[in-house]
């Protein structure tokens, strides 16, 4: 049917409207869904695939022996304008079975209804058993040469560039689940460096549940799923978690990290990063130290709030890589230094009395302070989450020249198992010829053969010594930056199953943590564990656990206790004497607001004169502006990207009143005879927003909001004449992160 006239004038309208909101979209707030802007119509010339977009980065093309090949990224991808088969061969028609007549039967000659459909069969692979949820990006790590006399590693000397894969995840959650569950994450960093690739495989907390590898299958068990209903899903709010962790106690002092607000993060962004296991480092000389690998965040570590990380389960699941790579997209990169604990290498290998291979123990900074080493930026989101974050491998034996391991029975069974699963999950030996996983330094291992096997090598003697090969591949020595394994003397012992003495203290460290918290983080930390165990059907599992935190602090029992409406026992022994460490604290410092979010309530039926400046004042801050408006739409000419319907508190870090609109046509109906003044959902956005002790800013009819929801003149909430003086203070507030004085101490 030919289109009417005035239908046509209207699709023209319709196409310049969303042509001018995706000009004001794109460059503006992150994560729209392409590189091109889509036509109405179905595009029906053919054209190649369109460009990644700009923020997106990818494998750098390589062989599957490490050598560059100088094609673009986009060479990974699909070619050409024309739909194929796998094998190339152009397709006429995809929609259709090949039938014998129009209503079958099917047959089975189709080719490419089987290959479609078998492919399809075939396209999930084994989730990882854990840190199966998980995001990733690239970037670069720049040495600083400071390290220069503490390892032979290349990738550390002054200025040298190399490219880096971060992938971010939760522990416990299915592939599926929620982001902002209560976990530790995963930070684990693969180095492509020039002798080799180098892969820290860390945590955002410094201690593990365990000290021998021979206990993970244990933890992690208990930790997922119960199973005989697979419930819960992502977290550790159940009976098995706590049954174990309870009668394993050296798990507590991980624990104590899980029910702090570490284990809510705000943001893989605002988290810190720790290779756990104490390594070797060993210089050019052969001299070697030990070490402990942080990584710091340049916008310091931040953390949700309980109330924000259970909203956000449902409302955005996705929370931390939106946040990851909508960030990215918008320019403001995530950014941290790497720092190294250094301690010398004794036959003792203790610190301070410290047992250097017990992970279930940190070194206070204060004791042994964090020296930087170099600085990673991730400036790149992937393009193909499969190919990348899924496909990823760590290995923490993958390892360069100049970093050894130690003989941390935990690190030990690691290098057992990350090689084992990659087979399984990555089917086959061949896994690091995946692109991602491709170094970046020549390979030549005579390795054959195998699944997926993509090089194709030439000679004929994939073996040593040779001679029909020219004797290739040869050994290295030091000049050509060998891997150099520090010929550590190993004590003569009996062979057995045991841990060191010094593994036995399980609650010391878990009470130095607990001092360390500021009192609002020690009351969070209560609420915590009352709401895990209040979680636990087993009276008997509570009780034990509370004599665990009776070993570890009577104040922190007694408070859960009463959450639990049980009596607090005492504790088994003597509490340790613990020296506080205040960098374990998250709260009282300033830090820059770079890619935080910022919520601005508008209504394009009133006064948005001031709405325009504020929204550039807002990017100039480094941060990201979302208006939120009755409809969306524009709103003065200025894009709505929240509606009342689709915003929610838990999305901003910061809430701007510029208006009190009045109940939208879909607001949910008034209890009250006299109809509301306001949407209600702005008043809900206001209370949120002030019981997350977020900043919050209002001026002109935007104070009347406050009124209404009898906030006005609390800390933290801020009025004035002017737009751009109000948003001056609320920026100032974020400095902090929250407005903690919102929330009166309670633990004494
Ligand atoms: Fe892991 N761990 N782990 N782990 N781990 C895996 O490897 C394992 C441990 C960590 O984003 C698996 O490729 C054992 C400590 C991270 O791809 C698996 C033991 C630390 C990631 C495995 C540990 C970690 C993993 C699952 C006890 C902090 C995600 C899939 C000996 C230092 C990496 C895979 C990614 C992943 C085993 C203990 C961190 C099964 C047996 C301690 C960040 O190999």
């Amino acid at each position: 049917m030919a289109t009417s006239k005035p239908a046509k004038a209207v699709k023209h309208a319709v196409e310049a409207a969303a042509e001018k909101v995706a000009d004001l979209l794109t460059p503006d707030v992150p994560g729209s869904p392409g590189s091109g802007t889509p036509t109405i119509e179905e595009p029906t010339t053919p054209a190649p695939p369109l460009p990644a977009k700009q923020d997106q980065g990818g494998p750098d093309p390589r062989t599957p022996t490490g050598e560059k090949t100088g094609a673009p990224a986009a060479a990974n991808g699909q070619q050409g304008a024309y739909l194929t088969t796998a094998q190339g061969v152009r397709l006429r028609d995809t929609d259709h079975s090949l039938k014998a007549g129009p209503r079958g039967p099917t047959l089975l000659q189709d080719h490419h209804l089987r290959e479609k459909i078998t492919h399809f069969d075939h396209e999930r692979i084994p989730e990882r058993v854990v840190h199966a949820r998980g995001a990733g990006a690239h970037g670069v790590f720049t040495g600083y040469g400071t390290a220069d006399s503490l390892t032979r590693a290349g990738f550390l000397k002054k200025g040298k560039e190399t490219d880096v894969f971060v992938r971010f995840s939760t522990v416990l959650g299915s592939r599926g689940s929620a982001d902002t569950v209560r976990d530790t994450r995963g930070f684990a960093t693969k180095f492509y460096t020039e002798e080799g690739t180098f892969d820290l495989v860390g945590n955002n907390m410094p201690v593990f549940f365990i000290q021998d590898g021979i206990k993970f299958p244990d933890i992690i068990h208990a930790g997922k799923p119960h199973p005989d209903r697979e419930i819960p899903q992502a977290q550790s709010a159940h009976d098995t978690f706590w049954d174990f962790v309870s009668l394993h106690t050296e798990a507590q002092h991980h624990v104590m990290w899980n029910m702090s607000d570490r284990g809510i993060a705000r943001s893989f962004r605002m988290m810190e990063g720790f290779g756990i296991h104490t390594f070797r480092l060993v210089n050019d000389a052969g001299d070697t130290v030990l070490a402990k690998f942080h990584w710091k965040p340049k916008l310091g570590v931040h953390s949700l709030v309980w109330e924000e990380a259970q909203m956000l389960s449902g409302m955005d699941p996705d929370f931390h890589r939106r946040d990851l790579y909508d960030a990215i997209e918008s320019g403001a990169y995530p950014e941290w230094e790497l720092g190294v604990q250094v301690f010398p290498d004794t036959p003792e290998e203790t610190f301070a009395g410290i047992d250097l291979l017990d992970p279930t123990k940190i070194v206070p900074e204060e004791l042994a302070p964090v020296q930087p080493v170099g600085k990673m930026v991730l400036n790149q989101t992937p393009r193909d989450f499969f190919a990348e974050v899924e496909q990823v491998a760590f290995h923490p034996g993958h390892l360069p020249p100049g970093i050894d391991v130690t003989n941390d029975p935990l690190l030990q069974a690691r290098l057992f198992s990350y090689l084992d699963t990659q087979i399984t999950r990555l089917a086959g030996p061949n896994f690091a010829q995946i692109p991602v996983n491709r170094p970046h330094a020549p390979v030549n291992d005579m390795l054959r053969d195998g699944f997926h096997q993509q090089a194709v090598h030439a000679g004929v003697a994939p073996y040593r010594p040779n001679s029909l090969d020219g004797g290739n591949p040869f050994v290295a020595g030091d000049a050509e930056h060998a891997y150099h394994d520090a010929p550590v003397t190993v004590a003569e012992a009996p062979k057995i199953r045991a841990n060191p003495a010094s593994f036995d203290d399980h609650f010391s460290q878990a009470r130095l943590f607990w001092a360390s918290m500021s009192p609002v983080e020690q009351e969070h930390i209560v609420r915590a564990y009352t709401f895990e165990l209040g979680k636990c059907y087993e009276q008997a599992i509570k009780e034990r656990q509370l004599q665990a935190l009776a070993n570890i602090d009577p104040v922190l029992c007694a408070q859960v206790a009463a959450g639990l409406g049980l009596p607090a026992p005492q504790p088994a022994a003597p509490v340790a004497a613990v020296t506080p460490s205040p960098a374990l604290s998250q709260v009282g410092h300033t830090w820059p607001p770079d890619g935080r979010t910022v919520g601005v309530v508008v209504d394009p039926e009133g006064d948005m004169a001031h709405v325009r400046p504020l929204r550039e004042a807002v990017f100039a801050a480094g941060m990201v502006p979302l208006l939120i408006a009755p409809h969306g739409g524009m709103a003065d000419g200025l894009p709505v990207q929240r509606t009342f319907a689709t915003g929610r508190s838990i999305e901003f870090d910061a809430l701007l009143l510029a208006a009190a609109p009045v109940p939208a046509p879909d607001a949910p109906p008034s209890r009250d005879a006299k109809p509301a003044a306001v949407d209600p959902r702005v008043l809900l956005l206001v209370e949120e927003c002030w019981r997350h002790a977020k900043a919050i800013g209002a001026w002109g009819a935007g104070t009347t909001v406050l009124a209404a929801t009898g906030v006005t003149g609390s800390p933290g909430v801020v009025t004035g004449d002017a737009a751009d003086e109000v948003f001056a203070d609320v920026l100032r507030l974020m400095g902090a992160h929250r407005v903690w004085e919102r929330f009166p101490a309670t633990i004494v």
